[in-house]
C-alpha cells in the first residue's frame, strides 16, 4: 500500500470514531429547518449535507480542509519558488487533510504517471463524435466510455466488505485523475488544432503536462495552468456538480458514473459553463467599447443584458455574500503575469460597473464576481482562445474534489441519498396541519 492510501486509512480510522461518538451524543438536536421557501426554493441554506474537504464561509468564501486560499499559496509545495501551488497538492489535502511535503507531491506524481496510459478505445471513440460536439459533451462520454475500468466495480461483484470499498474507490479516483489532462487535451486538438495529437511528456508536472499536450510550452502558462487547476478543484459538496456526483456516487455506482454526472452538471450556464459564457459576453461588448474602455458603453452593455432577461455571466452565487477569493486569486495572477492585457483590462473594469448596477436592479443577493468572472481572460491571453473549451478546465480541476469527497464518502459509509420530496398539495396540508 503506498503512504498516501496507508495515511488515509489512519485518519479514516480516527474519523469515523469521532463521527460515532458525535452521532451518539449529538444525533437528535436540530442544524436546520427548512421552510416553504427552501423547499421550492432549490433547497437554498438547508444543512443536509456533509462534506469533509471544503466548507464555504458566504463572507470569506471558501477554505479547503480548513485552509484558506491565500494559506495556500503560501504552504503548498510549488514547481518554481515564487510561482504557484501545485494541484497535487490540494489533492493530497483533500484527500488527507494535511498539507504535504514536496516528497509527498512527488510521490503523487509518481502515481500519475504510473496510471496516466488512456486507453486507445476512449480515443476512438471520441473520433465516432461530430466535431461539433460540445467539449464537455465529449468529455463526459469519455469519462464514462472508462466505466469498465472501474476496480470498485469488481471488487463489488467479488463480494468485497463494506470497510474496504474507499479503498477500491481511490484506486479508481487516481487512475482517473492521471488521465484526465491528456482526454481533455485530446479533444482540444481535435477539435481546434486540426487533430495534430501531442504525446505527454513525463518529466512534468500534472498541470505542466497538460499544457504540453495542448501546445503551449510556456512556463508562465504551466503557472496559469498549476493556479487554475488548484482553484477551482473544489466548493463544497451542495453545488450542481459535486451534488450530482455524491448523489450518484450514493447508490454505489463507481466514480466513472458519477464523475461523468457531475461534469453534466458543471455544463450548465449557471453554474461551470458560466466561463464560457462570460468570455463569450467580453467578446461581444469589444466592438463596442471600440479604442477605450468607457464606464458608459460597460453600463450600457450590462442593463442590455439584464433587460433582455439574461443574467451577467461571471457575478452573483448561491452561497457567497462577498466577492469571490478565487476571483481574488485570478485578478492578483493578472495583475503580476499581464496587467496590460486589454480583457483583464475589460474585467478589472467591470468590478467597479457591475455590482452597482446589480444592486440598483434589487435582484441578485449577491452582486459580487465569482471564479468565472476571471478564469476565461487567464486562458485567452495564454492562446487559449476557443472558449467552447473553456468548462472542460474547470471540469478537470472539479474532478479532484469530487474524486476525494467520494473516497471519503465511501471509507465513512455515506448512505444512498434519499431527501423527502412533496407537492404544492401535501406542503399545503402540512401547513394546515400545523
Ligand atoms: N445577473 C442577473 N440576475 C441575477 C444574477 C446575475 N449575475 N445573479 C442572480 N440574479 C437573479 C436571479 O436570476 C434571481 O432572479 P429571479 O428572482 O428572477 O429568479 C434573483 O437574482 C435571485 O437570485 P439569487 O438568490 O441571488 O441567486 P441564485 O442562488 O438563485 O443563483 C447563480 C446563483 C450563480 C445561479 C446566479 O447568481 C447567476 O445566475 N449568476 C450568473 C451565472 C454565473 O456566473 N454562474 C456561475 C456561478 C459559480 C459557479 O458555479 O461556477
Amino acid at each position: 500500500m503506498e503512504k498516501l492510501k496507508e495515511k488515509i486509512a489512519k485518519k479514516v480510522a480516527v474519523r469515523a470514531e469521532e463521527i460515532k461518538a458525535f452521532l451518539k451524543e449529538s444525533g437528535k438536536e436540530v442544524i436546520s429547518q427548512v421552510t416553504v421557501d427552501q423547499a421550492f426554493g432549490g433547497g437554498r441554506g438547508v444543512k443536509m449535507l456533509i462534506c469533509e474537504t471544503s466548507l464555504l464561509d458566504p463572507e470569506e468564501g471558501i477554505r479547503f480542509r480548513g485552509y484558506t486560499i491565500p494559506e495556500l499559496s503560501e504552504k503548498l509545495p510549488k514547481a518554481t519558488k515564487s510561482g504557484e501551488p501545485l494541484p497535487e497538492g490540494v489533492l493530497y489535502l483533500l484527500l488527507t487533510g494535511d498539507i504535504p511535503t514536496a516528497e509527498e507531491v512527488k510521490e503523487i506524481q509518481e502515481e500519475f504517471k504510473k496510471r496516466s496510459a488512456v486507453p486507445q478505445y476512449v480515443f476512438d471513440m471520441i473520433r465516432s463524435l461530430p466535431v461539433d460536439t460540445h467539449p464537455m459533451t465529449q468529455f463526459s462520454l469519455a469519462i464514462l466510455s472508462m466505466q469498465k475500468e472501474s476496480l470498485f466495480e469488481k471488487a463489488y461483484r467479488c463480494g468485497a466488505p463494506r470497510s474496504k470499498y474507499w479503498e477500491s474507490n481511490y484506486e479508481d479516483a487516481l487512475n482517473l485523475l492521471a488521465k484526465l489532462p491528456q482526454i481533455a487535451a485530446y479533444i482540444y486538438r481535435r477539435n481546434y488544432r486540426g487533430d495534430t495529437q501531442i504525446a505527454p511528456d513525463p518529466k512534468l508536472d500534472w498541470a505542466a503536462n497538460f499544457c504540453h499536450m495542448l501546445g503551449i510550452n510556456n512556463p508562465e502558462c504551466y503557472e496559469m495552468m498549476r493556479l487554475y487547476l488548484m482553484l477551482h478543484c473544489d466548493h463544497e459538496s451542495g453545488n450542481v456538480s459535486a451534488h450530482a456526483a455524491h448523489n450518484v456516487a450514493s447508490a454505489l455506482s463507481d466514480v466513472y458514473y458519477a464523475l461523468s454526472a457531475g461534469i453534466n452538471g458543471l455544463a450548465g450556464p449557471l453554474h461551470g459553463l458560466a466561463n464560457q459564457e462570460v468570455m463569450r459576453w467580453i467578446i461581444d461588448v469589444k466592438p463596442k467599447l471600440g479604442d477605450k474602455i468607457t464606464k458608459e458603453v460597460l453600463e450600457k452593455f450590462v442593463w442590455d443584458t439584464l433587460n433582455s432577461g439574461q443574467v451577467v455571466p461571471g457575478y452573483g452565487h448561491a452561497v457567497l455574500r462577498k466577492t469571490d477569493p478565487r476571483y481574488t486569486a485570478q485578478r492578483e495572477f493578472a495583475i503580476k503575469y499581464m496587467p496590460n492585457d486589454e480583457n483583464f483590462q475589460i474585467v478589472k473594469f467591470l468590478y467597479d460597473v457591475v455590482p452597482p448596477i446589480l444592486i440598483k436592479q434589487g435582484k441578485a443577493k449577491d452582486p459580487w464576481p465569482n471564479v468565472d468572472a476571471h478564469s476565461g481572460v487567464l486562458l485567452y491571453h495564454y492562446g487559449i482562445t476557443e472558449f467552447d473549451f473553456y468548462t472542460v478546465f474547470f471540469g478537470v480541476s472539479r474532478a479532484i474534489g469530487i474524486l476525494s469527497q467520494i473516497v471519503w464518502d465511501r471509507a465513512l459509509n455515506a448512505p444512498i441519498e434519499r431527501p423527502k420530496s412533496e407537492t404544492l398539495e401535501s406542503v399545503k396540508k402540512l401547513i394546515v396541519k400545523k
